[in-house]
């Protein structure tokens, strides 16, 4: 398979997590999203959002994170990124939403330029902008955990699930925008124990070829 991806990019964060996690091999093919890699007509071509992830396999070319990982889950099923019940489920899912679709959505750097370029916001209000929106979706995770039993050193059970990688993908960013992480100490307990494994280590930001 191959991905387009970007070291810094969350959501490809999240699908090098969940092709690790799986033994899925790939070809990354890097794209500068500071630099507009991203607007080029040949991506747009692979991607008529301008955005990354895009996983290719075969002919498809596959989008959106979350789509990614749930094809993963249905085409490569062990290991298991989802619980069996269907309770724990959505659940799971639920976790993972508020990372990939309210907190992260408001950070991506379309949404922090369209700040900076016409909104005129101030680079000091820009990052009170982001760390609030981190910390809203810190700020849910942190309580859900807080009253679900089976959560511990991992979201949901023994093994990591998509909670754990969208948990990681929040985590991130709130360390590179220096959030406060000490009101969180279940969310950290998670972060510590998925960091730990290679399958997520391996795929930070920090680890990729075109980190900078
Ligand atoms: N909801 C999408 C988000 C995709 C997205 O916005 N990716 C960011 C990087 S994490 C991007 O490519 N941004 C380009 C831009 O904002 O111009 C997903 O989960 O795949």
């Amino acid at each position: 398979m191959k991905l387009y991806t970007y070291y810094r990019s969350q959501a490809s964060f999240r699908v090098r997590i969940a092709l690790n996690l799986k033994g899925i091999a790939r070809e990354d093919s890097f794209l500068h999203l500071e630099k507009g890699d991203q607007f080029a007509d040949a991506y747009r071509a692979v991607n008529p959002q301008m955005v990354v992830p895009t996983l290719v396999d075969g002919d498809i070319k596959l989008f959106q994170s979350l789509a990614i990982l749930e094809y993963l889950e249905e085409r490569y099923p062990e290991p298991p990124l989802l619980p069996a019940d269907p309770l724990a489920r959505a659940w799971v899912r639920g976790v993972a939403l508020i990372n990939a679709a309210d907190s992260h959505p408001l950070i991506v750097p379309r949404v922090r330029h369209y700040l900076t370029d016409q909104l005129k916001v101030t680079d000091e209000q820009r990052l009170a902008w982001i760390q609030h929106w981190l910390g809203a979706g810190l700020d849910a995770i942190e309580a859900l955990l807080a009253r679900h039993s089976a959560s511990g050193r991992f979201c949901h059970g023994e093994r990591p699930t998509i909670a754990d990688i969208c948990l990681v993908t929040q985590v991130t960013p709130a360390k590179t925008f220096d959030c406060p992480l000490a009101p969180y100490p279940r969310v950290m307990r998670v972060y510590d124990s998925c960091m730990a494994i290679p399958a997520f280590a391996d795929a930070h930001p920090a680890k990729q070829p075109d980190a900078e």
